[in-house]
């Protein structure tokens, strides 16, 4: 490895610069730099370090799901070889930390970064991975509620690579020059992992091995779900899930927030506006909704408030530099923070949710937890605030190395809490602060957008990118959290909204009322089909979150993933892939229509018959897949699938395959094999096509149902057939 040779060098130089250079005081990180070390850890994958020194010094990774020791060196002519250097100033403020230089070759595009604003290409942009309430952020805020120190670079050949800052203190991703990765990390030495593909396809579920995927998630979770701040009393809440129900909107999900909190005491019930938790849940539940409530981390400083009361007893709380209790203030005034580096603490605060999960409630939202605090510059508490860590999180130390991982804290014991509550159910969290990694505890939702058409363009990069970061289940605020917004504004973000892996109306207090139905009877219409179209997909929206859960691969992948080595993919903001066969060009801007690019190969056009309205992007199936849909239901669970209808396109062959994923939606059975995994194959047979099962596995009962067939052909020609499900359907092709 060359550049080694070419980097001892620089650090030797730096190293003297620093040993005569009158401000240098022992120990000197830049003194720990040697040369660049590297050691295998999977195949393809190679963690690589500032030198011994430098590895001995560093802190334990929370970023991966677990250890991964050394399994061997690094391969010779591994294509990837980081410039790695320890300094005693990264900011220019006198903080020591780590800068990585990673060289790339011309015709690489660079992606991932997490959640970050803007275009899906990131080639020149820098973002700092520090998780900020960042509400209304425009396209130039560096830094928002998560934080994930990973490029994915795609090189024109198509082959790939991605590189991890393996640290949880602040990282400047910098990537405005051209051909030069740079992460400025601050704080002790980090391993810089780089994981080497023959496809970005490749890299991701690399990242996958060592952050780990999601879990499958319960099935209502992919449902509609509907949100605003607020609705108060409980009884509008009810209102609300009625008028889904009365105008037939399929929805499974009502949310409660801030206002239901008595006080902001989190974990308690404001009595005049929520009388009955339990009973407002039951009916909620009798109506096919479930009920997610929102939890917060601050804790009201307040004796005699039960919480605090045990947080004080059990010594729970994060404390300032010199030991004093720490106080920030948040929504219910001065309030204590769970130290949730400490396992202690997370049980105790998992513990918790025992009886708030007795209420009937069903899925949890964990806001706020970056952790956010009132008037203070920072939006944050002080970065020399100490937390008691254990070991495996490295020990003690100041915020400035926790902050990024305290939302991922929190929702780790919230999960647990949900999990020792119902222990028979899926949890469901979400998260507004994580890290990466967090997408094994919680969903994503881009926190507080604006109602403008930048942030609409934006919700489809945004996921795209947090997918291409490991985590796969996300979406924005339909509609925009800040502002009001227009009409048609609102009918494309639906549009759009609802083909995307968490779909989630929400808007912020004060605004115009922001559900289906609030801009009259086209924009309701447009929505209905959107959401109509969701649920006629569900089954392959759920076979999609299944791979998800097994290989990391994401819901809604970048068109390029179609063809890495196609230019005119990668920087493709407004199209996007579902799976790998299915590309939604969504409209987002007002009036025009942007022209879709598609992937080399055949992509025939189809819809639901809804193809007319404007505000629903265009679909477009691949050539060779099979993609199986079922009828609009209200919500997952009102009845089974059936008929099953498989959309089938074919490709030059005539032929095509797909595959479907069923199971209860809910419990751990699919893991002792209730689960049914279907693969269907389509000849073209002369005239015919016909369509047989050809493999099955599992042991879930599926219903016995009618299988229809849409061989969907170029040109919007489609034919059609039917017959049971499991026995061969034949379709007549007529010329
Ligand atoms: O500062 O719970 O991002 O989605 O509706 C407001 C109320 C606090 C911020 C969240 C937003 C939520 C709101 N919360």
């Amino acid at each position: 490895m060359t550049k080694i040779g070419r980097l001892s060098a620089r650090s030797l130089a730096l190293l003297l610069v620093l040993v005569f250079s009158p401000s240098f005081a022992a120990p000197s990180q830049a003194a720990l730099s040697q040369a660049v070390t590297g050691e295998q850890i999977a195949p393809g994958v190679v963690r690589f370090w500032a030198g011994a020194d430098a590895k001995a010094f560093a802190l334990p990774s929370i970023s991966l799901q677990r250890a991964f020791p050394a399994t061997g060196p690094a391969p010779a002519g591994f294509a990837v070889e980081p410039m790695i250097e320890l300094v005693d100033d990264i900011t220019g403020e006198g903080t020591a930390g780590q800068r990585t230089v990673i060289e790339y070759a011309p015709g690489t595009s660079l992606y991932g970064t997490g959640e970050v604003p803007g275009q899906l290409l990131r080639n020149g942009r820098r973002n700092v991975t520090w998780n900020t309430d960042a509400y209304g952020y425009g396209n130039d805020a560096p830094s928002l509620y998560q934080s994930h120190p990973w490029v994915l670079a795609v090189r024109a050949d198509g082959s790939s690579f991605g590189v991890l800052a393996d640290t949880t203190y602040r990282v400047e991703c910098d990537l405005r020059e051209t051909g030069r990765i740079v992460f400025n990390a601050e704080g002790r030495p980090h391993a810089v992992i780089v994981i080497e593909g023959a496809t970005p396809q490749d890299v991701v579920k690399g990242l996958a091995t060592l952050t780990g995927t999601i879990a499958m998630p319960p099935k209502w979770a992919i449902g509609y779900h509907q949100c605003r701040y607020s609705y108060y009393p409980q009884s509008r809440g009810l209102e609300i899930a009625q008028e889904f129900r009365k105008r037939r909107i399929p929805a499974d999900v009502l949310w409660h927030y801030i206002d239901y909190i008595d006080g902001f005491r989190t974990f308690t019930f404001e009595p005049e506006g929520f009388p009955d938790p339990a009973g407002h849940n039951a009916t909620l539940h009798e109506m096919g909704f479930k009920a997610i409530w929102m939890i917060n981390p601050g804790v009201k400083a307040e004796e005699g408030y039960w919480i605090y009361d045990e947080g004080e007893a059990g010594d729970h709380w994060v404390k300032r530099a010199d030991g004093s209790p720490y106080r920030g203030e948040v929504w219910p005034g001065m309030c204590a923070f769970p130290d949730f580096t400490r396992a202690e603490t997370r049980e105790w605060w998992a513990g918790l949710y025992k009886d708030f999960m007795a209420t009937g409630i069903d899925g949890v939202w964990n806001d706020m937890n970056e952790p956010a605090i009132f008037n203070v510059a920072s939006k944050t508490m002080p970065e020399d605030n100490l937390h008691r860590a254990d070991s495996e999180l490295g020990g003690p130390g100041p915020h400035a190395r926790f902050h990024n991982v305290y939302g991922k804290l929190m929702v780790e014991a919230s999960r647990e809490g949900i999990m020792a509550a119902n222990p028979d159910k899926r949890p469901f969290v979400l998260s507004r602060a994580n890290f990466i990694g967090g997408h094994r505890y919680a969903a994503t939702w881009s926190g507080d957008n604006v109602a403008s058409w930048d942030h609409l363009e934006w919700s489809v990069p945004m996921t795209l990118n947090l997918g291409l970061s490991g985590n796969p289940f996300n979406g924005p605020d339909i509609g925009g959290f800040a502002g009001n917004g227009d009409a048609e504004m609102f009918a494309r973000w639906m549009g759009v909204g609802a083909m995307l892996p968490f779909a989630r109306g929400h808007t912020g207090k004060g605004n115009i009322d922001k559900e289906p139905w609030s801009f009259g009877a086209d924009v309701e219409a447009s929505c209905r089909r959107a959401i109509e179209r969701r649920y006629m997909l569900m089954p392959f929206f759920y076979t999609l979150f299944r791979e998800a859960s097994i290989n990391g691969m994401p819901v809604a992948r970048p068109l390029f993933f179609a063809d890495p080595v196609d230019p005119a993919l990668r920087s493709e903001d407004d199209a996007f892939l579902l799976g790998s066969d299915l590309i939604v060009a969504a409209r987002l801007t007002p009036e025009a229509d942007r022209a879709v690019v598609l992937p080399n190969g055949i992509w025939n056009a189809f819809d639901f018959n809804d193809g007319e309205d404007i505000n629903l992007p265009r679909l477009f199936l691949r050539g060779g897949a099979i993609v199986p849909t079922g009828p609009v239901t209200q919500h997952v669970d009102e009845k089974p699938l059936d008929p099953l209808t498989l959309l089938v396109a074919l490709d030059e062959n005539g032929s095509a395959e797909g595959v479907l994923y069923e199971d209860a939606g809910e419990g751990y059975r699919y893991r002792e094999g209730e689960y049914s995994l279907r693969t269907y194959r389509a000849e073209r047979r002369g005239d015919r096509v016909v369509v047989s099962l050809a493999a099955s596995e599992g042991d879930f009962a599926t219903p016995d149902r009618e299988l229809r067939v849409r061989v969907i052909g170029p040109d919007r020609r489609e034919w059609l057939g039917a017959g049971r499900d499991g026995a061969d359907v034949a379709v007549e092709m007529m010329r």
